[in-house]
Parts: C-alpha cells; sequence; structure tokens
C-alpha cells in the first residue's frame, strides 16, 4: 500500500486529512476481462475529507495520457508511461495529492487504461473504465490524437451514453428522480486534448482557437435524412452532457525517437510549444477545474466520492440514508452492475439513452402536471368542466414540456406513456374531486341540518301541525344549503340521500302529527263545548244578573216611585190635610161664622121671637 502523508496531522477538521501519496495505486484493476475495486486505494480516497478536484483521463492507449498526467502531477514519474506498443496502466489508476492552487482541497488525478488495446481485444471492458472515469470525475480530459475525427466523436458519444446508462443501472430507484437528463449536475466538465495535432487552426484564412475548432466540430448540420441524424446524433448527446467544453492543442513533444526516453526528459529538452501548451493545460485545469460537486452545491469529498451512486443520487436530490458511505460503494456499485451484466450492450445504448431520456421527459412532464394541479386546483371544483378545463390546459403544457425533453420517441411510445399516465391522473382527479365533493356536502349537511336533528330529538315537532312546521324549516335549511359556494357535483346527490335517509323521521313526525291532531280535536271539540256551555251560562248568567238587576233597578225605581208617591201622597196628604185643615179651617170659620151667623140669627129670631113673645105675652110660651 502506498504511504498516506498527512500534511498537517496537528490541525483540526479538513485539513488534516490532506493526502500526499508518492505515487499513484490502482484504484479498480482490470483483470482477465473482470473490474475489481481495490479496497487500499477506496481507503485512501476514504481518509481524507477534503473537497475533491477530480481530473480523470481517457482516450485511446498509447497517445500520452498518462504521460500528460503526470504533467498535472508535477512530475516526470508517476502514472506509468509505456515506451512499447503494450499498454502499461490497467484499469484506473488514481493519484491524490494536495491541490496546488485551492489549498485544503485535494487533486485527484485518475489516469485510465488505454482504449483499444489489441492484447486485450475485450471493448467492453474499456468502455466500462471510460464510463467509469466519466462518472467520477469533476474535469474529464477526452485524449485523442491528431484532430478530431468521427472516430473519436462516435467512442465519446457511446460512452457517455455508457456512463449514463452505468449511472442509470446503479441507482436502484429512479423513482424519485425529478430530471435524470440534469446531467450538468454531476457530469463533468469536458477537455478535449489533441495530441500531436498538425492542422492549422484556420477557417477561411481566419486563425481559430482550439476551442472554436471543437465547436465547429461539434457543429450540427441541417437536415434530416438518416446520414444527417448519424452526424448529428453524437454531437448533439456530447453537447448535452459536456455543457462545459474546453479543447487544448498539443504539438508532438519531441522527436519521435526520443519517445522511449520521454519521461526522462527535462523542458528544455522538449518541444517549446509542446512545453507551453502543457503549461496551458495544467493552468487550466488547476484553475478552472471545479471542485467534485453535487447538485445543491455540497462538494463531494473522498468518502462521498468513493459513494458514487450515492453521490449520484444526491445530485438528483435523491435522500441517501448514510451520505458518508465510502467511496468503496460508489465505485463497488458500479462495479458490480458492470459484472453483472446489467449494462445493455453498446449497439442498444442509443435505444437505451432514448428510453431513459424519454422516461425523465414522462417524468418531467408528470412532475410539471402534478405540481400545476396542485397549485391550482381546488377540490372540489363546482363543475365538471372547471376541473377538465384545468386538467387539460395542464396537459397541454405538460405534453409540451414533454416534446422539448423527448428524444427519439419512435412510434410516440413515450408520449402516449404520458397520456395514459395524464388520463389516469384525470379520472383519479375526478374521482378526487367527486370524494372531496361529497366530504364537503355532508359536512355542511350536518352542519346546516344537525340543529334541525337536535330539534327533532328534543321532541320540538311531535306536536299537531309539527310536520308543516318541520318541513317548512327543511326547507329554509335546503335553501341556505343551495347557497354555500363549492359544493362540487356531489352537491344534489348528497341533499338527496341525506333528505332520503331522514324520510323515516320525517314520517315519524307526520304520523305523530296526524295523532296528535285527531286527539287534539276530540279535545278541542270538547273544549269548545265546555267552551261554549261556559260562554252560554255566562251568557246567561249575565242575563240573570241583568235582569236581576234590572229587576233590581225597577224594584230600586218602584221602591224610589214608591217612596215618591209616598213622599207625594204624604205631600198630598199633607196639602189635603192642610187643605183640609184650610178648609176645615176655614169650614169652622164659615161654620162658626155660620154658627155664629144661625146663633146671631136664632139669637136674633130668638131675640126676635123673644121680642114678640114679650111682644105677645100672654099668647104663647114657648120653649
Ligand atoms: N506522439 C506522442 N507520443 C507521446 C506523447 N506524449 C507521450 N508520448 C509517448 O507515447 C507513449 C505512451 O505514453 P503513455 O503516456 O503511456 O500513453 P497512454 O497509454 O495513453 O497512457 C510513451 O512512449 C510516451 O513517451 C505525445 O504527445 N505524442
Ligand atoms: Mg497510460
Amino acid at each position: 500500500m502506498s504511504d498516506i502523508i498527512p500534511k498537517h496531522s496537528s490541525l483540526p477538521g479538513n485539513m488534516a486529512s490532506e493526502i500526499r501519496m508518492p505515487a499513484p495505486v490502482c484504484l479498480i484493476e482490470n483483470t482477465e476481462g473482470q473490474l475489481v475495486v481495490n479496497q487500499e486505494a477506496l481507503e485512501i480516497l476514504s481518509a481524507t475529507k477534503n473537497p475533491l478536484v477530480v481530473v480523470a483521463i481517457v482516450g485511446l492507449y498509447r497517445t500520452g495520457k498518462s504521460y500528460l498526467m503526470n504533467k498535472l502531477a508535477g512530475k516526470n514519474k508517476g502514472f506509468s508511461i509505456g515506451s512499447t506498443v503494450q499498454s502499461h496502466t490497467k484499469g484506473i489508476w488514481m493519484w491524490c495529492m494536495p491541490h496546488p492552487k485551492k489549498p485544503d482541497h485535494t487533486l485527484v488525478l485518475l489516469d485510465t487504461e488505454g482504449l483499444g488495446d489489441v492484447e486485450k481485444g475485450d471493448k467492453k471492458n474499456d468502455t466500462q473504465i471510460f464510463a467509469l472515469a466519466i462518472l467520477l470525475s469533476s474535469t474529464f480530459v477526452y485524449n485523442t490524437m491528431n484532430k478530431i475525427d468521427q472516430r473519436a466523436m462516435d467512442l465519446l458519444h457511446h460512452v457517455t451514453e455508457l456512463s449514463n446508462l452505468l449511472w442509470t443501472v446503479s441507482s436502484p430507484d429512479l423513482d424519485g428522480v425529478e430530471d435524470t437528463t440534469n446531467f450538468a449536475n454531476f457530469y463533468p466538465d469536458l477537455v478535449w486534448t489533441l495530441r500531436d495535432f498538425y492542422l492549422d487552426l484556420e477557417i477561411d484564412g481566419q486563425l481559430i482557437t482550439a476551442d472554436e475548432y471543437l465547436e465547429k466540430s461539434l457543429k450540427l448540420k441541417e437536415g434530416t435524412d438518416k446520414s444527417l441524424q448519424n452526424f448529428n446524433l453524437p454531437r448533439l448527446c456530447i453537447k448535452e452532457f459536456f455543457p462545459i467544453r474546453k479543447c487544448f492543442i498539443f504539438d508532438s513533444p519531441a522527436h519521435w525517437k526520443k519517445f522511449a526516453q520521454l519521461e526522462t526528459l527535462r523542458n528544455d529538452e522538449l518541444d517549446p510549444d509542446f512545453v507551453q501548451q502543457v503549461a496551458a493545460f495544467c493552468s487550466y485545469i488547476f484553475n478552472r477545474s471545479k471542485t467534485k460537486t453535487l447538485s445543491g452545491g455540497i462538494k463531494v469529498n473522498g468518502p462521498q466520492l468513493s459513494s458514487v451512486p450515492h453521490a449520484l443520487f444526491l445530485a438528483n436530490n435523491i435522500s441517501i440514508s448514510s451520505p458518508c458511505e465510502d467511496l468503496k460503494s460508489l465505485v463497488q456499485t458500479c462495479v458490480n452492475a458492470i459484472s453483472r451484466g446489467d449494462l445493455p450492450c453498446m449497439e442498444n445504448s442509443v435505444v437505451a439513452l432514448a428510453q431513459i431520456k424519454n422516461s425523465a421527459a414522462v417524468k418531467k412532464a408528470i412532475a410539471h402536471y402534478d405540481q400545476q394541479m396542485d397549485q391550482k386546483l381546488q377540490l372540489p371544483t363546482e363543475t365538471l368542466s372547471e376541473l377538465l378545463d384545468l386538467h387539460g390546459a395542464c396537459e397541454r403544457e405538460a405534453i409540451e414540456i414533454f416534446m422539448k425533453n423527448s428524444f427519439k420517441d419512435v412510434n410516440q411510445k413515450f408520449q402516449k406513456q404520458l397520456e395514459t399516465l395524464l388520463e389516469a391522473r384525470k379520472d383519479d382527479f375526478c374521482n378526487q374531486n367527486m370524494e372531496a365533493s361529497w366530504s364537503r356536502c355532508s359536512a355542511l349537511l350536518q352542519a346546516i341540518f344537525g340543529p334541525l336533528e337536535n330539534e327533532v330529538t328534543q321532541g320540538i315537532y311531535s306536536k299537531p301541525g309539527g310536520h308543516f312546521l318541520f318541513i317548512q324549516k327543511t326547507e329554509e335549511l335546503k335553501a341556505r344549503y343551495y347557497q354555500q359556494p363549492r359544493k362540487g357535483m356531489q352537491a344534489e346527490k348528497a341533499l338527496q340521500r341525506y333528505l332520503q335517509s331522514k324520510q323515516s323521521t320525517s314520517d315519524t313526525i307526520l304520523q305523530t302529527d296526524l295523532a296528535l291532531t285527531v286527539k287534539q280535536k276530540v279535545i278541542e271539540e270538547a273544549r269548545m263545548k265546555a267552551e261554549a256551555a261556559r260562554i252560554e251560562a255566562q251568557r246567561l248568567e249575565a242575563i240573570q244578573r241583568y235582569n236581576q238587576q234590572v229587576m233590581e233597578e225597577r224594584q230600586r225605581l218602584h221602591l224610589e216611585q214608591v217612596r215618591r208617591m209616598e213622599m207625594f201622597q204624604e205631600y198630598q196628604l199633607r196639602q189635603q190635610e192642610r187643605v183640609l185643615q184650610l178648609r176645615f179651617q176655614e169650614q169652622t170659620v164659615n161654620l162658626n161664622r155660620e154658627i155664629e151667623d144661625e146663633r146671631r140669627r136664632l139669637h136674633n129670631e130668638i131675640q126676635d121671637l123673644q121680642r114678640n113673645i114679650v111682644s105677645q105675652d100672654d099668647t104663647c110660651i114657648l120653649l
């Protein structure tokens, strides 16, 4: 095992975990066509807590990859350089060192076994190593000879697809992946190195930069015929997978005869242009290479990088149980997937890529639909068309999103799948809408009719005429129920169902009402009779009282009259008496006078007589 020298062992935190390796170690060994993870290398990687800048180089064998990586390491020796046609690096080699420009960062150089080694004759392993390098790195150096040609383009394209597939099969659960095409989150930046570049960098007499040369090589051609599609497809994929791209050209480092001793040559013994180009390359890598960063800006450290699948899950916002799983599970899972033969063969990779992209497009479209519906739909809707209109609008947006993100959707297989999913969601929303309407209406009915039910329980309507009152109240409450907004489509059905359920109550109230009414009638009649009798008695009594009063009055009047008559009679009597008395007195007076007159007369007569007698004396004596 290589020595790990902690640079600042007394310092706390990540500074204490800085690794200096005197020489590279094999991370993934390629022995007899099998990829085996080197546990020692994993442990070294796990020891660093620093953010990692991971630079991996891939390309055909014996194209000076190891030599260039040694330049990055600032060493002449390190990664094994083959001076014969037999490629020296078997698998992926790793060299960790303090980052020359970023304090507290670890630079991890990954050198890969050259592609296309005639001795191995196993292309599958080549591309698997290639794909692993893409997944592990933050800067991916693609090393090719002479110029950018179609073969190099196709190779990069296929391996990029393969790395994508490797990522897919290494991720046990992609259901939560929001956007599987969001490669930029975890895909490395691409640096294309062109060795022994011999072309003039000019177009139409205009000098161009290496980057412009790369972009020109990746330019799509317009048209739809098959050959153009074959031309465009790898370019499209490369552009999409590697949005950040850089190109470096290198002259031949020295005369070919010196190649065997190249690693021993000093800079002044090399081609000065090459030296300058290497310096520019190293400067770019040191200054511009990003840390291996997960989605959301989480920087990868050793233990995380060692968990490739987990890192990838994180990159897609998938929660993982243990984010500090070490590189073992990262590399191990990928290597296991490769060993199990989970990767589809390369010929199918375009189809597989299309499937991945289209599945992702379906997921993205569905996610958009779900998000929009979630945001805009308020259940229950008043009408079905309200729901269907909203579904229609969100469906259109979802299909648009799918269209934008889909890729080679042969026979609209995925679009149909999307439509089926949307249809299912629509049905689901319709059901939910009905359920929501039912619950809302049930709650409303309970709230509105609850007091009436209480009144029924209290027997308020168990009286003659109670049924009418009950019906009247029910109608009032129905009107109130109808006034409530957002009842949804179950409004009428729920009401009718409720009323039906209360029909027996209504019937009971009616029966009670009728029974009580008959009884009440008898009672009422009796009461009326009694009342009539009472009134009659009262009337008679009143008449009697009246008569009595009249009689008494008459009596009184009579008595009064009698009294008055008596008084009058008395008065008359007294008057009569007085008259009589007066008359009597008068008669008495008269009588007395008469008597007196008589007496006088008699007296006179007597006297006359007497005188006569006297005068006749002797005639007679009368007595
Ligand atoms: N033509 C050429 N050969 C190079 C270059 N750089 C290194 N070499 C030589 O190519 C041979 C293979 O180098 P190596 O780095 O092992 O290639 P690798 O297989 O891609 O890693 C060695 O003899 C190197 O000296 C280069 O830029 N151009
Ligand atoms: Mg090599």
